[in-house]
C-alpha cells in the first residue's frame, strides 16, 4: 500500500506523508522514477498543512502582469489566491510589472505579503513571455530567494477555483498540462528541431508539462531559470525560437532533471476542455485565451 508499482518505492515526502494511491486507480499516480503524482483523493490536506506547518515556511508567488494582463486577470488571480494558496501558510506575492502603481490593492490575510518588481516592458509578447525566466532568476538570487523557501511561478491568465495547498510542494514541481496530459507520448508538442537548445530526440520525453504553473525549492528554481534562460539565449543567437517559447525549455529541463513531484492536471486545468471523469475538483482554472485583446 501506497508504494510506486513502477519504481517499487514508497510513495511520500514531507508533505504529504504516505500517499493513497489505491484511491485513484482509474489515473497514474506515480512516474517511472518514483515520483508522486498528486490527484485529488490520493493526500490528506490536513496532514499536508501540519507537516508544512511544523517547518514554519515562507512560500513565494511569483506572477507576471505586463501590460494588458495587469487590468484583465490581475485582481482575480491575486483574490481567488487569498481564498485557496497556501491557506494557513506564511506567503509572499511577487508581482512583476512595467506599472507597479496599477498593481490593484487587494486585501490580504495574517502572514501574507505582497511586492511589486518593477519589470521593463519587451515589444512583443514572446518575449515577455520568455524573459520571465531571466528575470526570476535574477529574483531568486535577491529578495526572492533569501524570504521564500519554496516558490511557485505561475501565469496570471487565470484563478484558483479550489485549496492548492502544501501537498504540491516539492524540491522541485511540474505540472502536467491539461490538453495533453493523455496523448501518446510521441505526439506530444516538444521542441523537435535538432538546431534549439529544448530539442528533444524522438523517444525522449516523459510527459507535456505546462509553463503556466512551476514550482520548487530556491535552489531547484535558480537551475531550472539558468537553465531556460541560457537555452534561449542560446536559440536568439543562433535565430531560432522553439516551438512553446519558454514551456519548450522547461521540458527540456525536466526531462534532464526529473521533477520530484508531478501535479495532475486538477491542479492547472482548462475549462475548454468540457467534464471529464477523473477531473473532480480543479485548483487553478485557466482564463479563456483572448489572444486578440491581451497581445495587442
Ligand atoms: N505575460 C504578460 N504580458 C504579456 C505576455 C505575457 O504579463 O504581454 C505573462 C502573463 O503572466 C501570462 C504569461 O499569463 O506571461 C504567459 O503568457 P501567455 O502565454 O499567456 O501569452
Amino acid at each position: 500500500m501506497g508504494v510506486c508499482p513502477l519504481a517499487r518505492r514508497p510513495l511520500r515526502d514531507n508533505f504529504t506523508g504516505l500517499l493513497r494511491p489505491w484511491a485513484r486507480p482509474e489515473v497514474l499516480t506515480c512516474t517511472s522514477w518514483g515520483a508522486p503524482i498528486i490527484w485529488d483523493g490520493t493526500f490528506d490536506p490536513d496532514v499536508a498543512q501540519q507537516k508544512a506547518a511544523q517547518q514554519n515556511l515562507t512560500i513565494g508567488l511569483t506572477v507576471f502582469a505586463v501590460g494588458r494582463y495587469l487590468e484583465k486577470y490581475l485582481e482575480r488571480f491575486l483574490e481567488t489566491a487569498e481564498r485557496h494558496f497556501m491557506v494557513g501558510q506564511r506567503v509572499v506575492y511577487y508581482v512583476f510589472t512595467e506599472r507597479p502603481a496599477a498593481v490593484p490593492r487587494v486585501p490580504l490575510g495574517p502572514g501574507r505579503r505582497l511586492r511589486v518588481e518593477r519589470v521593463a516592458r519587451e515589444p512583443r509578447w514572446q518575449d515577455v513571455s520568455m524573459g520571465r525566466m531571466r528575470t526570476l532568476h535574477e529574483a531568486l538570487g535577491g529578495r526572492l530567494g533569501r524570504e521564500a523557501r519554496f516558490v511557485f511561478c505561475m501565469d496570471v491568465d487565470q484563478h484558483f477555483s479550489g485549496a492548492f495547498g502544501p501537498e504540491a510542494l516539492a524540491e522541485s514541481v511540474a505540472q502536467l498540462h491539461a490538453w495533453h496530459y493523455h496523448w501518446p507520448r510521441r505526439l506530444l508538442p516538444f521542441e523537435r528541431d535538432a538546431r534549439s537548445a529544448a530539442a528533444l530526440a524522438p523517444g525522449e520525453g516523459d510527459f507535456y508539462y505546462h509553463a503556466a504553473l512551476f514550482g520548487g525549492s530556491v535552489a531547484a528554481l535558480r537551475a531550472l531559470t539558468a537553465h531556460c534562460a541560457q537555452g534561449l539565449r542560446q536559440d536568439r543567437a543562433r535565430g531560432l525560437e522553439a516551438r512553446w517559447h519558454d514551456e519548450s525549455h522547461l521540458n527540456k529541463f525536466f526531462w534532464l532533471h526529473k521533477p520530484a513531484k508531478v501535479l495532475s492536471p486538477e491542479f492547472c486545468w482548462s475549462p475548454d476542455i468540457g467534464r471529464r471523469a477523473e477531473i473532480r475538483r480543479p485548483r487553478l482554472l485557466w482564463a479563456p485565451k483572448e489572444y486578440a485583446l491581451v497581445r495587442a
